[in-house]
């Protein structure tokens, strides 16, 4: 990842995947100074593909490979086709400031997807993740209406961050596209990683308990109990983007594309101040868990890491 700073570029990865179809993945590097928009042309796959590939050293079996062509040559027996997405930014990247980003959605053949289906009440749930965890923004970018999502995305710190784009062009399951995007600035301090399953978040306590214990590649349920810091159940839990809850899980190290990335829908038969997931661990690793509650008027997002043997 030093790499990046010392050619001192931004590196935008774009990594579109569908499920379980191995990713189509597009990378394209632009000098940081540029204040130009920088466009993506069609002929351009494969002269970035081979930076794309010097970056992902380690893709597993889902991992980023071919261009759309290749893809559609080797794999073109398949029903639904893989989308692409395409990050770009406007004038200066650093951290403390919006940075105007584009991200658009087209399909293997390179046109744009202008139609989404609504789910979690939004058309794209944007998860941006600093790649040591430190940091964790859930945002919903605007949608143009020609492919093309907007957002001023402000980051408070520098470092390498991968963008989780999860959204479900009409008619296709739900996707999720991983783009990278390397904020220049001082380094950071790493996150400390705390083991433990209880978090403060002023007058609201939020305990994880998981079980079975996290075991690579098993089944296991998420359990957040929200209560006053009294230790009284919590009896204002409302909807949050339609759920009783949103967890996102994010494991740390590479490869940074949509493996990384878990999303788990809560379950309905719990407790009013309790919120289940439901979800499995792909690999051994270090994860960071955050859970988004709404309590009354108030959004609560609890993290918490977890060893994943
Ligand atoms: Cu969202």
């Amino acid at each position: 990842m030093a790499r990046l700073r010392r050619k001192q570029s931004v590196l935008l990865t774009i990594a579109g995947t569908l499920l379980v179809l191995p990713t189509v993945a597009i990378a394209l590097t632009t000098a940081h100074r540029d204040r130009a928009a920088t466009a993506m042309a069609p002929g351009d796959h494969q002269h970035h593909h081979q930076h794309h590939q010097h970056h992902h050293p380690t893709s597993n079996g889902h991992g980023d490979h071919g261009s759309p062509g290749e893809d559609h040559g080797n794999h073109g027996n398949h029903s639904t086709s893989p989308t692409q997405a395409t990050l770009r930014t406007r004038g200066t990247v650093a951290p403390g400031q919006p940075i105007a980003i584009e991200i658009a959605i087209a399909g293997a053949d390179g046109q744009p997807i202008t139609a989404f289906e609504t789910f979690q009440e939004k058309q794209l749930h944007l998860i941006v993740v600093r790649d040591d965890l430190g940091e964790f923004i859930h945002v919903h970018p605007t949608d143009r209406g020609d492919g093309v999502f907007t957002l001023d995305l402000t980051v408070p710190t520098a470092g390498n961050y991968t963008l989780f784009a999860d959204y479900k062009p009409t008619g296709q399951g739900e996707q999720v596209s991983a783009l990278a995007l390397a904020v220049p600035g001082a380094d950071s301090a790493a996150p400390r990683v705390q083991d433990d399953r209880t978090r403060q978040i002023n007058n609201t306590q939020v305990d994880l308990a998981i079980a079975p214990a996290p075991q690579a590649g098993q089944s296991t349920t998420l359990t957040f109990e929200i209560k006053d810091t009294n230790g009284q159940p919590a009896t204002d839990l409302r909807p949050y983007l339609g759920e009783r809850g949103h967890l996102v899980i994010v494991r740390q190290g590479e490869p940074r594309d949509r493996s990384a990335y878990l999303h788990a829908h809560a379950l309905g038969n719990t407790p009013p101040h309790q919120v289940s997931f439901h979800t499995q661990f792909p690999r051994a690793g270090t994860y960071r868990a955050w859970g988004q509650f709404q309590r009354g008027d108030r959004l609560i997002t609890a993290d918490f890491w977890i060893n994943v043997p």
